[in-house]
């Protein structure tokens, strides 16, 4: 038998002995087939997912869900939204109520494996902190033994700050509540010293404050929270697509690609920029995408550096500079594979 033959055989026997293999790609048909992406998102952060007075989704991670969709559609608007609570919102990937979930979700191991998800790609690298009325007096974390601290519930939150507590030898008093509105209202009425969550969370709460100087967050980072979007396990084409999606943002900011000047590109003398919006190789076809995905992505939604500064950078309320989410160029964390 010759090698060629050898290797379709194995190739096909590989196939038929993992039905995980067989079903790839099933999720990008289905999405296709109904014309839209659903997409899991917060029911109201400022900054990451929040509806607006006339019902348009902002934010981060809504930025993230309209790339994916101009990528596969060409067309940023072709997406859906379902608000999640943090309890909520690993069990509806899991039934397949949506797509992909771009909801603040932090990376860990036990996530990434027994949940049966697949986190792809981080868009967001944060760290859990405190949030305090500045009338506490505290200037920091080391100073709230015996406080009362307000935190959600099912969030890596929660866990964190019981380690962190402990570690430092303090007491601690938790009140849990799992609606968000409810949590924080809590806090603003002085409920409890402290709100702790993600540090750009708590930018962004502290930016709907009713009187956002009156709080401060405290300086002490407790956490590694990388977040990003999550598909289900086993959905590996799908995971690629989302992955590339998030890929092909970082580095159109990386070649200085962006919205406004991506048509100007097209005409670029540099064969990296054209090759990367499609005019050299194809490699939109191994993601099931048309050669031009990443045009349309830049086009459409802008590149990440764009996504960041309108959601959650200095010009915001949040006003979160981009710290160790610049381009590794930068010296950020923010670096992807080229595009080959
Ligand atoms: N990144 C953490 C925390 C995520 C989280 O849910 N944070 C809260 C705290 S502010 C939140 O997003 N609340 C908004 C909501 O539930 O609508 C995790 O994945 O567990």
């Amino acid at each position: 038998m010759d090698r060629i033959k050898f290797m379709a055989i194995a190739v096909l026997a590989v196939a038929l002995m993992a039905p995980g293999l067989a079903a790839a790609g099933e999720t990008l048909d289905a999405v296709e087939a109904k014309g839209f992406i659903q997409v899991g998102v917060n029911q109201g952060l400022f900054g990451f997912g929040i509806a607006d007075e006339k019902g348009e989704w902002k934010g981060l991670d809504v930025d993230t869900g309209r790339a994916i969709a101009a990528a596969v559609f060409g067309d940023a608007s072709k997406v859906k939204f379902t608000p999640l609570t943090a309890v909520q919102r690993f069990t509806a990937l899991q039934s397949g109520e949506i797509d992909v979930l771009c909801r603040n979700a932090t990376r860990t191991l036990g996530r990434d494996t027994a949940l049966g998800l697949d986190f792809v790609q981080v868009n967001y690298y944060d760290g859990q902190g405190f949030l305090i009325p500045k009338k506490l007096g505290v200037k920091s974390a080391k100073e709230l033994d015996g406080a009362t601290v307000c935190v959600l519930p099912g969030t890596t939150t929660e866990l964190n700050a019981a380690d962190y507590f402990r570690s430092n030898g303090m007491q601690w008093k938790p009140v849990v509540i799992e609606s968000t509105p409810e949590l924080n209202k809590a806090f603003f009425a002085g409920r409890c010293d402290s709100l702790t969550s993600d540090i750009s969370q708590l930018a962004g709460v502290r930016a709907v404050a009713p009187n956002p100087d009156d709080y401060m967050i405290l300086p002490e980072v407790i956490s590694k929270e990388p977040l990003g979007p999550a598909v289900r396990q086993g959905d590996e084409d799908w995971a690629d697509l989302v992955r590339w999606t998030l890929f092909a943002l970082i580095n159109a900011e990386e070649m200085g690609i962006n919205s406004k000047n991506v048509d100007e590109m097209l005409k670029s003398d540099d064969p990296a920029v054209t090759n990367f919006l499609g005019k050299g190789d194809d490699h939109g076809q191994f993601l099931g995408l048309p050669a031009d995905w990443t045009y349309r992505i830049i086009k459409h939604v802008g590149n990440y550096g764009e996504i960041y500064a309108r959601n959650v950078g200095p010009e915001t309320a949040l006003g979160l500079e981009r710290g160790v989410n610049a381009l590794w160029t930068e010296g950020g964390l923010m670096y992807a594979p080229p595009l080959r």
